[in-house]
């Protein structure tokens, strides 16, 4: 950059730093920041990577960006010089939540290392106008508000650029946003986002429901749309329809742009299709491409080989099946194609469960990625083989050599150099700087496992972040706790298979043991970040529940001394970002075989805390690595789960009635206690379903899960030293999941690109 970054942002703000407000400098660094990606914007040369995606959880990028750009410490100095502070203006962004979870945050940590890897990779998605919904607690329950991030200024660029997109025989303009992606030291990629100029945010009747009827309003307002009736699911079609649409006509565009036949598509773009909302990129290429003058056989063969697949499920109902009457209704342009492409499929195996239309007329978009793509990956070893053992065996049989496994990663700038500042200044001083592209380099830290003051210093580092973390929680939500106290947090998306349930029986259980005097040997914070999907009952019925609790304990001295749960409102990646690094135990919790990967347990580990968890998804590969004695692993193997499955013969009542503490938990949902302050509706549908159906195993794994984390306690209170060192362990060997390894994985077996 000319000159020094105080000149350019006073010139940029228009008047000297001292007097601007911080809005003036957060604009002034908005400019600055998209000046510099653009200088960093290479031509492509060879494959270039479309990823794309319902969701990029792609969370603020200001100090990213400054951080990838290697301005950060620079731009702090001179606003903290000129009166103003970095983090308060943080605070001016609004986080664009366009991502559930996981997926979502996957695919924004690829942007960051595919664009640190200096590899030619651009997004696609959509610009919804609300982001996932903002979470309220009123009356102990979790309401839904909207949740508009966007402002006349912000990351995402306007461009010129529209594409007409058929929906139910309506032609829809599609015009393209454009955000840069900067890496850490690398080149700078886009993430293509899709909108209509139509839609109109007055549309909204009331919370997250509006008016499903008028598209050219509606189609972009919302991340998943409330899909409980079919106006919602057609919605979902719209939406679909439109990303992938636009996003095909913007693949062809370019690589016309730059010399491709089409006949030779695969030499220029590699798409990666992430899960099966993006499945209809697949007719809709071949529709393409045959308007182009190219027959179907070929399209075909083009399309698969351009095209690969990422599963990150394997709950059936997650599976997206949709009635083959919808995708007529909606896109009736690319029924023919898909009847073509189920009789393609049909010619491949007799076996009827491989077809991608079955007998009742549903579309299984799974099956047709896996057809014709060449590639299908799960995002985890456990997860990979599992897919091939049993949820897609079938598939495996028939094509062994397209399965492959990605165990998934996490972007370091963003879950270490940006969210924990202490922790990161303390590895460079003991290793250099090295780990923070090579992320290998964190083994140079196993050597100083039994170092007492580099063991000590990390204890101290993670006390800081506590005490940070209970500041926060205190001005945000007015909770008031011990930094002294052990941290375990629970923090993803509310749902029964990750069983936030398991640890509010436990939580229960500790309730009658410190009331009875068998006092915990340390006092315990437990921290819950979750958010449940609107019309997801039991979900809801559990964030109840622990909100209950909560307020139950707090109002109990003689055990809040001992025990504390705060849940915290509204979690999302700015939220994650403070709770991650003041964590000293993460809680992995799910049932064995349901978790396809999980990635806040690789964030939780790289800062220091210590899993306790079950062998699920990628936990099995962080054990392997840290070894059992830094990691409380418990509970059925997946094995013996999907067993206990295909011999139906769980009976949740049998566990109920042969274990007392089990009975008094369960049973202390509906007591006096709870009814005091909670919904004997609520309480009682969530002890029914533990007592009756348990569908997630719940209870073969309470004693497992009391005992272990009885161990961590212990530990934690007994010998702190020995503590610190397995944290130490922990991060040494997160180097593993940084997702510049995932993404230099796909490039070397899937991608190519470049
Ligand atoms: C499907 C049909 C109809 C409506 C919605 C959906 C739907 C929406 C979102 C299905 C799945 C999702 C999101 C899935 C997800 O986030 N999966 C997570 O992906 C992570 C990244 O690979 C893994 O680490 C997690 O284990 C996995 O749960």
């Amino acid at each position: 950059m000319n000159g020094s970054v105080s000149e350019k942002l006073t010139q940029l703000c228009g008047k000297p730093l001292e007097r601007a407000t911080d809005r003036e400098v957060y604009l002034a660094l908005l400019r600055l920041v998209e000046e510099l990606a653009g200088q960093r914007v290479e031509p492509v040369r060879g494959r270039k990577l479309y990823y794309i995606s319902a969701e990029f959880l792609m969370g603020k990028l200001l100090s990213n960006n400054l951080i990838n750009l290697g301005l950060y410490d620079q731009v702090r100095d001179c606003l903290e010089r000129t009166g103003h502070r970095l983090s308060d203006i943080e605070e001016l962004e609004p986080e664009p939540s366009l991502g559930n979870g996981g997926l979502g945050r996957l695919a924004a940590c690829f942007l960051d290392s595919l664009a640190t890897l200096n590899l030619p990779g651009d997004g696609i998605g959509l610009r919804y106008h609300c982001g996932l919904f903002r979470q309220k607690f009123a009356d102990g329950r979790q309401t839904e508000l909207p949740d508009p991030w966007l402002t006349d200024e912000g990351w995402a660029k306007r461009t010129d650029t529209v594409y007409p997109v058929e929906l139910a025989g309506t032609v829809y303009q599609a015009r393209l946003y454009r955000l840069a992606v900067t890496g850490y030291n690398g080149g700078t990629n886009q993430l293509n986002l899709f909108d209509l100029d139509t839609v109109d945010e007055s549309v909204i009747t009331g919370g997250i429901a509006m008016d499903k009827t008028c598209v050219d309003k509606n189609l972009t307002l919302f991340l998943y749309p409330d899909d409980s009736d079919e106006a919602g699911r057609l919605l979902r079609i719209y939406q679909q329809y439109l990303m992938v649409s636009a996003g095909a006509q913007l693949i062809l565009a370019e690589c016309e742009a730059r010399g491709c036949t089409l006949h030779d598509l695969p030499d220029y773009a590699a798409i990666q299709i992430n899960d099966t909302h993006p499945s209809m990129v697949i007719p809709e290429l071949i529709r393409l491409l045959e308007q182009r003058g190219i027959g179907f056989d070929e399209a075909v063969d083009i399309v698969t080989r351009t095209c690969a697949y990422t599963n990150h499920t394997i709950l059936a109902e997650a599976l997206e099946t949709w009635p083959r009457t919808y995708l007529e209704q909606v896109v009736p342009q690319l029924m023919p194609i898909i009847q073509q492409l189920d009789a393609l499929a049909r010619t491949r195996s007799d076996d009827g469960t491989t077809a991608i239309i079955d007998d009742r007329g549903g579309v299984h978009m799974a099956h047709m990625d896996i057809h014709f793509t060449h590639s299908t990956n799960g995002v985890a070893a456990l997860h990979t083989e599992i897919l091939k053992s049993s949820e897609l065996a079938n598939f495996y049989k028939l094509y062994p050599e397209k399965f492959n496994n990605k165990t998934n990663g996490i972007t370091f700038r963003r879950w270490l150099l940006a969210c924990n500042p202490r922790l990161t200044g303390e590895i460079e001083s003991l290793i250099g700087p090295g780990f923070k592209q090579g992320a290998g380099q964190l083994e140079g830290l196993l050597p100083l496992a039994r170092d007492r003051a580099v063991l000590e210093r990390l204890g101290g580092i993670k006390r800081a972040n506590k005490e940070d973390l209970a500041r926060w929680l205190e001005e945000k939500q007015g909770a008031r706790v011990d930094p002294a106290a052990m941290f375990s947090i629970q923090s993803k998306r509310l749902h029964a298979y990750k069983r936030q349930q398991l640890n509010l029986l436990y939580l229960i259980h500790q309730y009658f043991e410190i009331q009875a005097g068998h006092m915990p040997p340390v006092p315990l914070v437990s921290i819950f970040g979750a958010k449940a999907a609107p019309a997801y009952t039991i979900a809801k019925d559990i964030i109840h529940a622990l909100l209950t609790l909560s307020a139950v304990i707090d109002e109990t001295p003689e055990v809040r001394q001992w025990l504390q749960i705060v849940f915290v409102e509204n979690y999302n990646v700015t939220a994650a970002e403070k709770m991650i690094p003041a964590c000293d135990l993460s809680e992995q919790i799910s049932l064995a075989s349901k978790e396809a990967s999980g990635t806040g347990n690789m964030k939780f580990m790289l800062n220091g805390a210590v899993t306790l968890g079950t062998m699920d998804g990628a936990n099995v590969e962080i054990a392997q690595r840290v070894g059992e004695e830094n990691i409380y692993i418990f509970g059925q193997s997946s094995g013996q789960v999907i067993h206990r499955y295909d011999a139906g013969d769980y009976r949740a009542r049998e566990w109920y009635d042969a274990d007392p503490n089990l009975r008094r938990a369960i049973d202390f949902l509906t007591g006096p206690e709870m009814l005091a302050r909670g919904s004997a509706e609520s309480l009682g549908r969530l002890r029914d379903d533990l007592m009756n159906s348990d569908w997630f195993q719940t209870l073969p794994d309470f004693n497992a899960y009391l005992v272990r984390k009885g161990q961590a306690l212990a530990d934690y209170a007994h010998d702190p030293l020995g503590w610190q060192s397995k944290c130490l362990t922990n991060i040494a060997k997160a180097g593993y999941f940084s997702s510049d390894r995932t993404i230099a994985e796909y490039d070397r077996d899937i991608w190519h690109l470049g």
